[in-house]
């Protein structure tokens, strides 16, 4: 059986080789790739969050944690995906400005573009009028906006206003998410909607298009 603790242990540690090893292991075990990235990464990653908050762990090593699970999901990559159902939509994906955390929406790109979605994925600190520099170059349909800190999350409002304010609004449904995000921000900021998570994420962008 799979043990999710040795994960948690080895990402608390830094340790990168011992936790792709780990994952490597439960894959042979027949581990669902699904399990691995929940149970595993993303509950070590919480445990992770929850020593950085109380000072026992520090920002360089937290950045260590973060390359070691982003080495695992690349690995889990090829088996996490929804598989079909979308037809080749225009999606953008970014973190908003000030904001770094991309782990969270990497894997919604992930999960979107092995569900068949055209993603351009612009990375982290994404200010307002990139985002819509973008659309206007991608001739994007869907935009994806995440955040990770509440002190990022106006930055999501800016983000919708320059939409709005370019005139673009109408071409383009407007999704947000990340940990602090909520569907009652989703509409106090205008836009179309909320995801917690990858799954249901990928799974709105569908609803939008078809
Ligand atoms: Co940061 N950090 N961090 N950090 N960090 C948090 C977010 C924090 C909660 C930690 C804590 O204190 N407990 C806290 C925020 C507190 C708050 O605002 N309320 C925090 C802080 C304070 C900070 C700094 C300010 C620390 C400092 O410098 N003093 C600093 C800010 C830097 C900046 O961004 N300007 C900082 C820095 C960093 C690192 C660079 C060291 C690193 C990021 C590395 C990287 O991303 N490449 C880091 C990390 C790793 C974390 C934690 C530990 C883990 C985040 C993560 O990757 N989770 C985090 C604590 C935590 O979340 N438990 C924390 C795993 C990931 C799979 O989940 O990102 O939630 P998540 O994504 C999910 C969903 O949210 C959703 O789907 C994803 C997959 O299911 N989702 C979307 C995400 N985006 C979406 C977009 C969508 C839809 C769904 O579009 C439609």
């Amino acid at each position: 059986m799979t043990d999710f603790n040795a994960m948690t242990d080895a990402l608390v540690s830094c340790d990168a080789p011992t936790l792709t090893n780990l994952v490597n292991d439960a894959l042979a075990a027949d581990t669902p790739a699904q399990d691995i990235l929940n149970k595993g990464l993303i509950a070590s990653m919480d445990i992770v969050g929850e020593k950085m908050e109380s000072g026992d762990m520090f920002i360089p090593e937290v950045l260590m944690a973060a390359q070691a699970m982003g080495s695992c999901v690349e690995i889990l990559k090829p088996l996490l995906g929804e598989g079909e159902g979308a037809s080749g939509a225009s999606v953008l994906i970014g973190t908003v400005k000030g904001d770094l955390h991309d782990i969270g929406k990497n894997l919604v790109a992930m999960m979107m573009e092995s569900a068949g979605l055209e993603i351009h994925n612009l990375g982290v600190d994404i200010a307002p009028e990139d985002f819509v520099a973008e659309i206007k170059k991608k001739k994007a349909q869907i935009v994806c906006l995440s955040a990770l800190l509440t002190t990022t999350m106006p930055a999501m409002k800016q983000t919708v206003d320059a939409i709005v304010e370019s005139g673009l609004r109408d071409q383009v449904k407007i999704m947000v998410g990340g940990a602090p995000v909520t569907q009652a921000f989703a509409d106090e900021i205008g836009a179309d909607g909320f995801a917690a998570d990858a799954g249901s994420a990928s799974k709105m962008v569908k609803s939008f298009i078809n």
